[in-house]
Order: C-alpha cells, then sequence, then structure tokens
C-alpha cells in the first residue's frame, strides 16, 4: 500500500510514534516562523528555555501584524524581537517587507520542508508542497530549540480537482466551496490533500490560496503536490535549486476522497459571521456594500493584486464605497509599482495600505457601524473587523474588485473585462528588508532590548490534587480565539503584557468576566463544540491562565487552542455525553476530585456539580506526553525539567 504526500512528508520527518491516525507523533521541524503578534512571547519562552541560538536549518521572525505605531508599545516590540532575531540566530523580516506567509512563500519556502509557524495560516507553505503547520508560541519556541513537535496523526482526505475554472471564477471559491462541503470543524484532526487534473491547472499563489484558507477547516494543515509549476514558481524567485519535486503513490489510500469540478464552481461568498457560511454571489443578490478590501495573507500575491487592478483599470470605486487594497508583500508592491499596475489602483480611487495584516486584524479600516464589507480575507468572525455591527463578507479578489466599482455585491462572471493575468518570468527579488542574524562568534554581544510594554510570562504552577472552582463562563458552539482574546488595533499592542490584556478577555461574550475571575481567584469554564477555533494565539490560554482557570470542560476543542491549553497547564475535558452539558448553569460550583491522580494514570474522570448534585462522565484525551506537561503544569515546566 502505497503513501498519500501527507504521509510521505510526515513519514520523512518521524522521530516518535507511529503513523496511526489520532496516536501522536513527533516530527522533525526544519522551518520556524513567529509573527509580531505572537512573537515576542515566543522570543520570551525561547529565552526562557534557557537555550542560545536556533537549531532548525531556517527560523524567520516577521513583523507585519502590529504595523500601526499609535504608541511606543509596537515599535518596541518590533525592537525586542529584532534584537532577539539578531541573537539567537534567526533572519528578520521588517516591517514593511509584507505578511509572514506571503514572504516566506516566496522567499523561503520549498518543498518537503517541515514548518510550524506561530500563526494558524502557516499552512500557505502547503501550496508548494511543504509540511506547514500552525501552532502556538511554545511549540515553536520548543521547535527552535531542537525539539520535535507533536501531533495528533491525522486522517488524509483527497480532494481531487477536475476541470478547469471559468475566468472570474477562482481559488478563492475552490476553498470556499470546500468550506461548505467539511463545515468550519470538518477537518479537525485531518490534513487535506489537493491533486487530480486541476490542480495541475493551479498556479502557485492559487493553490496557497487554497491552502491558507484550510486553517478554517480546523484543519491540521493542507498540501499540494511539488510539480513543474512549483519547479517554474521558485525559479522566477531565483530559487530553482529548493524544487523537489513530490508527489502521492499511485496506490496510495486516503481516508475519504471529495471529487469536486471546477469547471462547474460559480464565484461564492461566506455570508455574515462564518467562514462556512458560504453562499453563492448570484443567490445573495445586489446587496448595498460600503468597503471593500483586498488583501490579507490569503489573496495579496501578485496575481490577485494584477487581477484586481485589471477590472479597476480606467474605472472608478463607487462613491459609497471605501475600496483599500493592501498588497502582501514588499515584492508585491514594487513589481505593482514598476509595472504600472498600482498606478490603475490609485486613480480608481483605492485606497493603497502597507504591505501587512492591517484591517484583517482589525489594525485600522474598521467599517461605518453596520457597515457592509466585502473582503478578500478569511475570517469574518463577528467584532473582529473592530465594528461590532458591521457585516463581512469573504469573497475573490475578482469580486471584490467588480463589486467596489458597482457598489453592490456583483457577480464577477456577468461582467465584461479582460482579467487575463501571467505569471511574471521573474519576479523582483530585493531582501533589503531582510536582516540576517549576527554570526554564532559575536552573538554573545547583541543585548537584547526590552520595551516597558513587555512584562514577565504567567508563572504557571504543577496541577494540584483537586481542582474546585465555579463555572466563570459558560458559552456555546464555535467560540473563536478573536471571542477570548479578541485583537484589534486597541488590543494588539499589549501582546506581551498579559496582566492589561486581561481586562478584554472574553469581553463579547461576558464584559465581567476578567472582573469575576480576579474575584473568585479561580474558576472552569464550559464550552460547546470545536471551542477555540480559529487562531493560533497563546494568549487564549495564557491570559485565562492568569486570570485563574484551572479547567475547560467542552463537547470537543479545536487542535491548536487545545495544544495551547496543555501547554499553559489548564487541562481540557470534554463530556462523554455531550448532552450533559446543557445540565451545568454559570455559577455552579464544580469539582474535579482526584483530578491529578487520575490524569497522571490514565483513569475514568467524574465530574461533581455540587450546586445540583449531579455526576458527569468527561473523556480526557490526551496523549501520555501531553498528561505528563499537565502534571508539571506545562510545556516550559516540562522542557525545563527534562534538560
Ligand atoms: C489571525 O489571523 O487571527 C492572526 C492574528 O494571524 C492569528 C495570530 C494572532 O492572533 O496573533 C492566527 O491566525 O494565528
Ligand atoms: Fe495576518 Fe490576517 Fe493572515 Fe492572520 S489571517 S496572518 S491577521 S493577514
Amino acid at each position: 500500500m502505497g503513501y498519500t504526500l501527507a504521509q510521505k512528508l510526515i513519514k520523512s520527518h518521524l522521530i516518535s510514534g507511529d503513523m496511526t491516525p489520532g496516536s501522536e507523533v513527533g516530527i522533525k521541524i526544519d522551518q520556524t516562523l513567529t509573527q509580531d503578534a505572537t512573537g515576542t512571547m515566543a522570543y520570551l519562552e525561547f529565552e526562557a528555555m534557557g537555550v542560545p541560538r536556533v537549531k532548525t536549518e531556517l527560523s524567520v521572525a516577521y513583523i507585519d501584524h502590529n504595523t500601526l505605531q499609535t504608541g511606543f508599545e509596537n515599535a518596541d516590540d518590533h525592537r525586542f524581537i529584532a534584537s532577539c532575531a539578531k541573537k539567537r540566530g534567526v533572519m528578520f523580516s521588517r516591517p514593511g517587507n509584507g505578511i509572514c506567509h506571503q514572504v516566506h512563500l516566496e522567499r523561503f519556502g520549498a518543498p518537503g520542508k517541515t514548518l510550524i509557524g506561530s500563526d494558524s495560516h502557516t499552512p500557505t507553505g502547503g501550496g508548494i508542497g511543504m509540511l506547514a503547520i500552525g501552532a502556538g508560541g511554545l511549540d515553536v519556541a520548543v521547535a527552535m530549540g531542537g525539539g520535535a513537535y507533536h501531533i495528533p496523526m491525522p486522517q488524509i482526505i483527497f480532494v481531487n480537482l477536475k476541470g478547469k475554472l471559468r475566468p472570474f471564477v477562482s481559488a478563492k471559491d475552490i476553498i470556499l466551496k470546500v468550506l461548505e462541503i467539511l463545515s468550519v470543524k470538518g477537518g479537525v484532526g485531518k490534513i487535506i490533500e489537493y491533486g487530480g487534473e486541476g490542480a495541475a491547472t493551479l498556479s502557485v499563489p492559487e493553490r496557497a490560496t487554497i491552502t491558507n484558507m484550510g486553517a478554517e477547516l480546523g484543519a491540521t494543515t493542507s498540501v499540494f503536490p511539488s510539480d513543474e509549476t512549483t519547479k517554474e514558481f521558485l525559479r522566477a524567485q531565483g530559487r530553482e535549486e529548493d524544487w523537489v519535486e513530490l508527489l502521492p503513490d499511485c496506490d496510495a489510500v486516503y481516508d475519504k476522497t471529495i471529487d469536486l469540478d471546477l469547471s462547474l464552481l460559480k464565484p461564492l461568498a461566506a455570508m455574515p459571521h462564518m467562514p462556512d457560511n458560504v453562499r453563492a454571489v448570484s443567490d445573495i443578490g445586489n446587496i448595498k456594500i460600503d468597503q471593500v478590501c483586498i488583501g490579507s495573507c490569503t489573496n495579496s500575491s501578485l496575481m490577485d493584486m494584477l487581477k484586481a487592478a485589471k477590472i479597476l483599470k480606467g474605472q472608478k470605486a463607487h462613491p459609497d464605497v471605501s475600496l483599500v487594497i493592501a498588497p502582501g508583500s514588499m515584492q508585491v508592491l514594487n513589481m505593482l509599482a514598476q509595472n504600472g499596475a498600482l498606478s490603475d489602483m490609485i486613480s480608481a480611487g483605492a485606497r493603497i495600505l502597507e504591505a501587512a495584516c492591517g484591517p484583517c486584524i482589525g489594525m485600522g479600516q474598521s467599517p461605518n457601524s453596520k457597515g457592509v464589507s466585502l473582503r478578500t480575507f478569511n475570517r469574518n468572525f463577528e467584532g473582529r473587523s473592530g465594528t461590532a455591527d458591521a457585516e463581512i463578507y469573504l469573497v475573490s479578489p475578482e469580486t471584490a474588485a467588480v463589486s467596489a466599482i458597482a457598489g453592490v455585491l456583483t457577480d464577477p462572471t456577468t461582467c465584461d473585462f479582460e482579467i487575463s493575468v501571467k505569471m511574471p518570468k521573474d519576479f523582483i527579488i530585493n531582501d533589503n528588508l531582510i536582516e540576517p542574524p549576527a554570526p554564532d562568534s559575536e552573538s554573545d554581544e547583541v543585548e537584547i532590548k526590552y520595551g516597558p510594554n513587555i512584562k514577565p510570562l504567567p508563572v504557571t504552577q504543577k496541577l494540584g490534587e483537586n481542582i474546585c472552582a465555579k463555572t466563570v463562563l459558560k458559552v456555546g458552539d464555535n467560540i473563536t480565539t478573536d471571542h477570548i482574546m479578541p485583537a484589534g488595533a486597541e488590543i494588539l499592542p499589549y501582546r506581551s503584557n498579559i496582566p492589561y490584556l486581561s481586562k478584554f478577555c472574553f469581553r463579547a461574550c461576558d464584559e465581567n468576566f476578567a472582573e469575576n475571575c480576579v474575584r473568585e481567584k479561580s474558576g472552569i469554564i464550559i464550552g460547546g463544540a470545536n471551542y477555540g477555533q480559529g487562531s493560533s494565539r497563546e494568549h487564549a490560554a495564557l491570559v485565562p491562565l492568569y486570570l485563574g482557570v484551572k479547567a475547560i470542560i467542552t463537547k470537543s476543542f479545536a487542535r491548536i487552542h487545545c495544544a495551547n491549553l496543555v501547554n499553559v497547564g489548564i487541562v481540557p475535558l470534554t463530556f462523554a455525553v455531550p448532552e450533559e452539558y446543557d445540565k451545568i448553569s454559570r455559577g455552579d460550583m464544580l469539582c474535579l476530585e482526584g483530578i491529578r491522580e487520575k490524569i497522571k494514570n490514565n483513569h475514568a474522570i467524574v465530574l461533581k456539580n455540587i450546586d445540583k448534585n449531579e455526576e458527569y462522565r468527561l473523556n480526557c484525551e490526551l496523549s501520555d506526553r501531553q498528561r505528563a506537561i499537565i502534571l508539571e503544569g506545562g510545556l516550559l515546566n516540562y522542557t525545563r525539567k527534562k534538560h
């Protein structure tokens, strides 16, 4: 029996475990990436581990999220990360160089390599045949120190692409279709592998759009084969030597196959407020729009920008629409400037932003109240744009550009524009915004520059014998990390300041959450299905830890968030009988008696509801390694103890 491409990538990096779906495997990590909003913590954690220099083949630190400098905080964090990178042996991509995933694809990613990144959209690298996975900052710190990365061995889903996209139908519509089929929970515990004759018709940026947004399926990662198209892309980036061919075996066996005929796809949109709330643009109708944003790590490649520019050329953005464009990287912006496409965008009335995440993470450009915004981004969670009552639709660059002109949501296949664009033979290669680290011999002299906003990591303690605490919060299904620890221009500058951040924890669900936790001193959270979907931010675990949350009991967890909870020593448990979720009310006193012994010996866990005088059976779906981490009070303590 042959191997799938994803299985081959895992097999070639396997350090521990066996590749039976569900059992834990340890994987050797070749490359890491961090971004600034998660990076400060990751470098503090790396420092706490006491390893002087990174041990990976390549580690890169990007500044792309917190680029709005409204006070000293973000600039201090940039300086801190720059100094850590220099000292620790990490490449530093300066602000303005672009969004981590776009730049990594252009300048560093290589087929056949493993990459973990402290950002959930790291699977973008799957577009060139990497095994690229999003993780918490602490997991990335451990990998930088040469440690393995552990995941439950995923099942592999094959998406068999047939046919070819029609003009004005886009890679974004492919991933939106997959989201419609599988939902935001459908990818949990799975790798999505793309192939078939239709895959060969897609360019690398198109493939990267699809693997990027696989994060919204909850998938471990997504991957495309590395073929002649990949080789051409790397050649145009001056990196042909990084290319290797990577294909699945012809007798590979998949856990499930989904057939998708590209020629039948229509332009789609994810309606407010979930990426899987998908409908055909033509069925939604010509709703009036207030804003159009083109960019983000999903759709900010040169090809996407050129298509948008072609549509906008000689046209005018509708007077009621604010059109915002953020190219994905310095390379993209530079090439748009060189070939005149930038001028076409500017002339049409587009507001050009720097190459960064920008509005995608609520860093500026929040829509007007009740505003309808079409975005080429990957997440439309309620409030993420910075405007609580805004309605965000996720669409392709083609749909976004034609709608910006029309002033209403418009199906681009009904329009008469010319948009054929060709992949350039050579990209502009200019790495002036990438700083290499100090050589090994000089690293001792490099001083780390801390700003006053960088506060120490919260202290974790060994798991106690019992956990008895009040239900400080009860939430429903699909709670995102944006609910738990919101982002946005007001809060993001404090990503290195857990005490300050804690004031905003769960603000969207309960304004008084932080205050209640401080009063109670310890607490338990009850959640529904897919708790913690979305971002990889470990702040969504660190802040509840700081506020005294000891255990979180849900119907099910999203993968990265569950790993982050274990990493900080919060116990993640699930209901054996999901309906028993209904029996617990906020304020109920709950007890997990003998929890330490039970986790240690893998014994059955029972939750006592003292107020209702009831008992519920719980599952603890953790590996032996994760149990040991929980007992030690988190991965940092566990790693220190091991070395
Ligand atoms: C996001 O898209 O939510 C982010 C901001 O890129 C996050 C990381 C973060 O919260 O810093 C992600 O996706 O992991
Ligand atoms: Fe940045 Fe948005 Fe991509 Fe997250 S999803 S990395 S905020 S562009």
